[in-house]
């Protein structure tokens, strides 16, 4: 059986006490690979590594640096099927949508953030005959990235393409669920030749080696992506060490379907927007609000457009829908569906475990499911469900729309559909979320600012802010 080794002081290596978890491929419910079950003594070891390499890696000059970043995002375009394969078989996620979306952005955040250290300007400010004031970003030092199991290896480079960029050495832990793309990328940095403890990576349990690193006294800021109720825990451990903090958590996404939308576009698109790699994504729309004067014609539309999606072996390219990504979260979706008849939801499709056959016999699939008839604050309309599970509701005004829309404890994502522009702008102003897609989903200049509101996080990735987060901005001032 495969092992998934870490990667510190630039060397593959066995976890230090020989203990290991097993990876499972979704698709077939069987282990295909052991990963390590690291401890604090790989943290500490890692935390070693990278102090060691910060004062050379932060002064490295920034084309060396880009260079460096370059070579990386190369590396893993020129292994792509490797990185294609993995992450599918990891995920269960389609092949065709991992080549499709998950690999390509991990070589655009390296080069992305190749390409920005070069042109990471700073600022002064002159105090006319008295003094002159210039800011300073440097980096902190070494910092800990900690990403989940949805989009493996997309969410792990976002936040360690810009920390490598600014100067920062790494500690980094890929979810355990889906370990084997970082494990790829490890021996990318290898072959482009990262000076060793430049990036660390420590497979295992986000309790035992995501907590060392967040409650590490010399690691200095925490980038994180994962479940609220874990940004939570680390929020409570890393604030009092007064670290820096990125938490991208959950969400429980608005789309809201006004009646002078495209009509064909827009069931397209929302069809997309609920069930892309299984509704496993954080931006994914799961609470529909339909204007009640085309409901019954957008859910005909929707329902029928939503049967037709084909849920198969990740590896078969007609499939639009792969395997759920663990028997766990399997079960979490399915007692959700459970749950939302309970409160009284109608099943308009799905709601089934799908017996795809084959070699995925034993492999963890659903049904697409959309639901209708449940009142905005039911659990299921307000709890994040994480999976192939949508519920429609109509409604009658932006004021009450907005209302519902508003409702749920998170801020992350809302997705818009009119051609009314005052309406499309008004609405953008007065909803609950750090991003608003009007007329489109998952369409994003990476300059701009990511993250969500409420409990959907804090601090924002992408472009700048990314920069900004993983630098110490120090005002320098001189008299004159
Ligand atoms: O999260 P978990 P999951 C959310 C998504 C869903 C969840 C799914 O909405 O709620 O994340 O991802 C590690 N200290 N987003 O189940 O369990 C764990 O090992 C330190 C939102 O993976 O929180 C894994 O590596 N680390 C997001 C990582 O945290 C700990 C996009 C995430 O695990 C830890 C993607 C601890 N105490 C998913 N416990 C967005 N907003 O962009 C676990 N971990």
């Amino acid at each position: 059986m495969e092992q998934i080794l870490n990667y510190i002081g630039g060397k593959l290596q066995k976890p230090l006490v020989d203990s290991w978890l097993d990876n499972y491929e979704p698709a077939t419910g069987k282990v295909y690979s052991h990963i390590p079950d690291s401890d604090v003594l790989d943290v500490e070891q890692a935390v070693a590594a990278a102090n060691a390499a910060f004062p050379a890696w932060s002064t490295t000059p920034l084309e060396d640096r880009m260079m460096m970043l370059m070579k990386i995002a190369d590396g893993i375009e020129k292994r792509m099927d490797e990185f294609v394969a993995a992450e599918s078989k990891d995920n269960g996620k389609p092949l065709k949508l991992a080549r499709a979306v998950d690999i390509p952005r991990a070589v655009s955040n390296f080069r992305f953030y190749a390409s920005a250290l070069q042109h990471f300007a700073s600022e002064s400010h002159q105090m006319p005959g008295m003094a002159v004031n210039y800011t300073l970003r440097q980096p902190i030092g070494v910092v800990g990235c900690i990403s989940p199991w949805n989009l493996p290896i997309y969410l792990f480079t976002w936040k360690i393409a810009p920390a490598l960029a600014t100067g920062n050495c790494v500690v980094s832990k890929p979810s355990e669920i889906t370990p084997y793309t970082a494990y790829l990328l490890s021996q990318v940095c290898i072959e482009a030749g990262l000076p060793a403890g430049v990036l660390n990576i420590v497979h295992g349990l986000g309790s035992k080696v995501g907590q060392t690193i967040v409650e590490h006294p010399e690691i200095k800021a925490i980038s994180f992506t994962g479940g609220t109720e874990t940004g939570k825990r680390i929020a409570a451990t890393a604030a009092p060490m007064f670290k820096k903090l990125s938490l991208e958590l959950g969400g429980k996404n608005p789309t809201i379907v006004f009646a002078d939308c495209d009509f064909d576009d827009t069931v397209r698109h929302v069809v997309t927007s609920s069930f892309s790699n299984q509704g496993e994504i954080c931006l994914c729309g799961s609470r529909i609000f339909i204007e009640r004067s085309i409901y019954d014609k957008f859910k005909t539309a929707f329902v029928e457009r939503v049967k037709s999606l084909r849920v198969g072996d990740p590896n078969d390219d007609h499939s639009n829908l792969g395997a759920i990504v663990s028997a766990q979260h399997k079960q979490k979706i399915q007692s959700y569906i459970q749950l939302a008849k309970e409160e009284g939801g109608t099943i308009l499709t799905g709601g089934e475990e799908v017996q795809v056959g084959g070699r995925c016999a034993d492999g963890y699939f659903l049904e697409p499911t959309v639901i209708e008839g449940l009142d905005y604050l039911c659990r299921t309309n307000q709890e994040e469900i994480f999976g192939p599970v949508v519920t429609l509701t109509p409604f009658d005004s932006e004021a009450e729309v907005l209302t519902m829309a508003n409702s749920v404890k998170y801020g992350l994502a809302s997705s818009v559909w009119t051609n009314d522009l005052k309406r499309a702008h008004r609405i953008a102003e007065k909803i609950e979320a750090g991003i608003v897609w009007i007329n489109c989903w998952l369409l994003r200049d990476l300059r701009t600012p990511f993250g969500g509101v409420k409990a959907s996080g804090v601090g924002r990735e992408g472009g700048w802010e990314a920069m900004r987060f993983f630098t110490e901005a120090k005002n320098v001032c001189i008299k004159y």
